[in-house]
C-alpha cells in the first residue's frame, strides 16, 4: 500500500494509533524498526537537532532536506509537520507539491502566522491566524495534491493562544469544510478538560489527532473512550537523545577515559546495521566483482 494510503487508513480508522517524532534518517529508522505505524516529523526536534530554535530559523527546503533522509530509510509514512505551511497559500501548496515528490504522506499545518514560535512557549501572546485565510490556504493545498490520499491535518492552536472552547470549535468546522482530513487539537493544559470538552461537542465530524506532551499523565485508555483517532508521541526521540547525549558526554570528561562506557552504549556493529552497512558489502560483490571479499575494513 502506498504511504500516503497507509496514513489515511491509520487517521480514519476506528482504533486508536500512535506515530512516533523523528528528526533525522536514523531516528525513522528507529521508529519504523520499533514498530510503529508512522512518523512525526516534528518541527521542534527537527530544528533543535539543528541546534536551532523552532521559530521558522531553518528555511523549509533545509527542513525538506532532512524529511528526504527520513523518508529513504523508512518506509512506513511520514506526517511532516509543516508549522503554519511557511508562507502565505502558494508557500504551503508549493509544499504539498515538493512532499509529494518525497513520497511524504501528509502534512499538518497550524493556525498561526509566519513566523510561529513553539505552542508551549509564551503561547498566549502568540496571534492566530486569520480562519479565512487559513481556509484558503487548506484549500489550495488540498487542490494541489495529485496524489488523493495525501492528508492535509489542520492543528487548531485556539486553547493554546488562550481562547475558549467556542473558539476552538468555529476553527475546526471552517477548516472541515475547507477540506482538511483532520483536525489537531492543541492543549497545553496538564489535564484534559479542553480535550474532552471539545471531544463532546465535536461529535465526530473529523478525525482527531493529539498531542499529549503536557498531560502525559492521563492514561491512554482515556484517549480511546474519547474515540480520538490518532496520538503523536512528538518529542521522545529528540528528549531522549539529548538526556543520553548529555550523560555521556559528561562522563567521558569526567573520566577521560572509555573503559566504564563502552558497554552502557550501543555498539559500533549497531551503527553498522542501521545504515546497512552489510547491504553495501553484498553490492560491491555483485557490482564490483574485482572487490576482494577480505580487503578494506572489517565490518
Ligand atoms: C512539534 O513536535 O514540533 C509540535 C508539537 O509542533 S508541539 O511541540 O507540542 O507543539
Ligand atoms: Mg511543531
Amino acid at each position: 500500500m502506498k504511504k500516503t494510503s497507509q496514513l489515511k487508513q491509520i487517521i480514519q480508522s476506528q482504533n486508536l494509533d500512535f506515530i512516533m517524532e523523528a528528526h533525522s534518517g536514523l531516528s525513522a529508522k528507529i521508529v519504523e524498526e520499533t514498530g510503529f505505524k508512522g512518523i512525526w516529523a516534528s518541527g521542534l526536534s527537527i530544528s533543535a537537532a539543528m541546534g536551532l530554535r523552532d521559530n521558522n530559523e531553518a528555511s523549509w527546503t533545509q527542513v525538506l532536506e532532512v524529511l528526504e533522509f527520513m523518508s529513504d530509510s523508512s518506509s512506513i509514512p511520514i506526517l511532516l509537520d509543516g508549522d503554519t505551511g511557511y508562507g502565505n497559500f502558494n508557500n504551503a501548496r508549493r509544499l504539498v507539491s515538493k512532499l509529494e515528490q518525497r513520497q511524504i504522506a501528509g502534512v499538518c499545518i497550524e493556525d498561526k502566522q509566519f513566523p510561529k514560535t513553539n505552542s508551549f512557549i509564551n503561547s498566549t501572546a502568540q496571534p492566530l491566524a486569520d480562519i479565512d485565510e487559513f481556509c484558503g490556504k487548506i484549500k489550495a493545498m488540498k487542490d494541489t495534491q495529485l496524489d488523493d490520499d495525501f492528508i492535509v491535518v489542520a492543528r487548531v492552536e485556539a486553547f493554546i493562544s488562550g481562547w475558549g472552547l467556542e473558539e476552538a470549535l468555529q476553527r475546526a468546522e471552517a477548516y472541515r469544510r475547507a477540506g482538511a482530513d483532520a483536525v489537531l487539537i492543541h492543549s497545553k493544559r496538564p489535564d484534559l478538560v479542553e480535550i474532552e470538552s471539545f471531544m463532546k461537542e465535536w461529535g465526530g465530524r473529523l478525525p482527531v489527532v493529539i498531542v499529549p506532551t503536557k498531560y502525559y499523565s492521563i492514561p491512554t485508555k482515556r484517549f480511546q473512550e474519547l474515540k480520538i483517532s490518532l496520538v503523536i508521541w512528538a518529542n521522545h526521540n529528540l528528549r531522549a537523545s539529548i538526556d543520553a547525549m548529555q550523560k555521556i558526554s559528561s562522563q567521558i570528561f569526567k573520566e577521560e577515559s572509555l573503559v566504564h562506557i563502552e558497554n552502557s552504549i550501543a555498539s559500533v556493529e549497531e551503527v553498522f546495521r542501521l545504515q546497512r552497512a552489510e547491504e553495501l558489502q553484498a553490492a560491491e560483490q555483485k557490482y564490483f566483482p574485482s572487490m576482494k571479499k577480505d580487503s578494506g575494513e572489517d565490518l
